[in-house]
């Protein structure tokens, strides 16, 4: 059995993502903080073995402590979906709060690096292993009072590549999914719990579900050995670009 690694699965496209693989036949290890979402999901999920490890990935040490610490049968992760993320908050960078830099720096980039950093010996040593890490449209198309995010976004466009070409000679596919706008828990975080301005978000158009874009990585890691499809962007069929959304 096959294993997946898959951080941010408490909630949203990391939870769908654990779902659409148990179901393709992955065993699971799911990560975040809030443990108790993890524990649920690993009874929904059951009989799939699933490993549960909660730790923030901003915190260097907690990540290595919790990937040495792996069962034997978790400990050769074959996929890895980077997914833990967040926007925290939508303010010219004049207004911005350094807390809230920090946040979307610190977890997008810096918790990205950390985990594929404490996964990667055992990868390179089998020589095999498949990283999709969650971009964003956003990545690609910076927009007003985005910033941070957006550079957080262009970061892990700029990490995959970086990784697809270091990790070529060690047969490591890498791979980049960028979505648009998905209704997920991210803009009740973005707008720190006012779940008024989080709904107005998706208001007037079909946004993306968490299961669109688990779907997509789902085909995306299950293609044979020889193919990488290194990036993908999904939008809403009502959105062309990062803030051009058609409203009925
Ligand atoms: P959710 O808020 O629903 O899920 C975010 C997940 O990330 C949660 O499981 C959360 O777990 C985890 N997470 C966030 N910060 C940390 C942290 N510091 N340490 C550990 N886990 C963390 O949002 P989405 O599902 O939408 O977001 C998932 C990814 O998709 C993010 O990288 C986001 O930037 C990206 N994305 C989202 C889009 C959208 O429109 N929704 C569009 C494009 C990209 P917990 O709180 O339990 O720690
Ligand atoms: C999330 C999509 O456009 O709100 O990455 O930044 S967007």
């Amino acid at each position: 059995m096959q294993t997946a690694f898959i951080t941010g699965a408490s909630s949203g496209i990391g939870r769908a993502t654990a779902v659409a693989l148990s179901k393709a036949g992955f065993q699971l290890v799911v990560t975040g903080r809030r443990r108790e979402r993890l524990e649920e999901l690993a009874q929904e999920l059951a009989p799939v073995p699933v490993h549960i490890l909660t730790f923030d990935v901003r915190d260097k040490a907690a990540v290595e402590a919790a990937v040495a610490g792996l069962p034997a049968e978790f400990a050769e992760v074959d996929v890895l979906v980077n997914n833990a993320g967040n926007a925290h908050g939508l303010a010219p960078i004049q207004d911005g709060d350094p807390t809230d830099w920090d946040a979307m720096l610190d977890g997008n980039v810096k918790g990205l690096l950390y985990v594929s950093r404490a996964l990667l010996p055992t990868m390179t040593r089998r020589k095999k292993g498949h990283i999709i890490n969650i971009g964003s449209i956003a990545g690609h198309e910076t927009y007003a009072n985005g910033n941070v995010y957006c550079a957080s976004k262009a970061a892990v466009a700029a990490l995959s590549k970086g990784m697809r070409l270091d990790l070529l000679p060690h047969h490591i596919r890498v791979a980049e999914v960028n979505p648009g706008a998905v209704e997920t828990e991210f803009s009740q975080v973005r707008f720190k719990g006012d779940t008024d301005r989080a709904a107005g978000v998706y208001k007037g158009f079909e946004p993306l579900r968490a299961e669109d874009i688990a779907d997509i990585i789902q085909f995306m890691v299950t293609r044979p050995a020889h193919v990488n499809i290194a990036e993908v962007l999904i939008l809403p069929a009502a959105q062309a670009a990062a803030t051009v959304i058609r409203k009925d």
